[in-house]
């Protein structure tokens, strides 16, 4: 698995125009994607501790995330199933004052392929933000809100108070991010946390479903 080293490499620094080929090359060497997945996702955690003792900066790093992002479009196909049920428009988005995208982009492709309407709200998004688009959009079911920095959990923080004073109802709340544990989305009154993308597509429809059946009961 050659290919797989090479993508490690290429994304590590930055190789934007060469990771969707390796990333297609490996696949075709009957590479699963998601293993190509986890690949990437532990190249990223290489690349913020290099930030960290200071031996890249913030360009290297944001040139390792777009090398990371156009691999995961080439994995995308291999990685979403249609599916035939329909668990409602899931508002999604990255809290107030942060930037992130990548690990909210797997989620928000995760959770379209366990049957939710995705509207993306994209990065630094607000609180009002999350509260108008529950408002503009029909049937909400989920509102999900990623972070990845210490520094604006409290922003997540913020949002949930703030959907849950606007008196809006029909969804639950879904919080994550590699900040974010079981322990704080309970402190800040989320109705679910999960670890990954993969796991937020399984709490979502927990969420989803339960609430259907409660409401229908
Ligand atoms: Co930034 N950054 N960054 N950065 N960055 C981190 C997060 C950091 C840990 C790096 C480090 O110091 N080791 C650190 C945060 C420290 C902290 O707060 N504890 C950090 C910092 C400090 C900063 C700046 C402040 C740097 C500066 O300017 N001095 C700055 C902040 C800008 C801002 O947001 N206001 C900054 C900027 C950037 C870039 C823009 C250059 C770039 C982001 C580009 C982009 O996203 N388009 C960037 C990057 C790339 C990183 C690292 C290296 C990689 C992040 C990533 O994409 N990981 C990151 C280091 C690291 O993560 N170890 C780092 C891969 C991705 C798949 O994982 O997003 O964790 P992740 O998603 C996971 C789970 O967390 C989960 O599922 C995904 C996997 O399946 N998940 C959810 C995510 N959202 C979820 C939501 C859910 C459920 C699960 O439910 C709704």
């Amino acid at each position: 698995m050659s290919k797989i080293a090479d993508i490690k490499t290429n994304i590590e620094k930055g190789k934007a125009k060469l990771v969707p080929d390796l990333v297609q090359e490996a696949l075709n060497e009957g590479g699963s994607a998601e293993d190509i997945l986890q690949v990437m996702v532990d190249s990223m955690g290489i690349v913020g501790d290099r930030f960290s003792a200071g031996e890249i900066f913030v360009p290297e790093m944001l040139m390792a995330a777009k090398a990371m992002s156009k691999g995961v479009e080439v994995l995308k196909p291999h990685l979403v199933s249609d599916s035939a049920s329909s668990l409602g428009t899931c508002i999604i988005g990255t809290v107030e004052g942060d930037l992130h995208d990548i690990g909210k982009n797997l989620v928000k492709m995760m959770l379209e392929s366990a049957g939710f309407n995705m509207v993306d709200l994209g990065v630094d998004v607000s609180a009002a933000k999350f509260i108008a688009a529950v408002k503009e959009n029909e049937n909400v079911t989920l509102v999900a809100c990623s972070g990845l920095l210490t520094t604006t959990m409290t922003a997540m923080k913020k949002t949930i108070q703030e959907l849950k004073a606007s008196g809006l109802t029909g969804f639950k709340v879904i919080v994550g991010g590699a900040p974010v544990t079981q322990e704080y989305a309970d402190e800040i009154g989320a109705d679910g946390f999960a670890p990954d993308a993969g796991s937020a597509a399984v709490k979502a429809q927990a969420l989803v479903s339960a609430s259907h059946t409660s409401s229908n009961s």
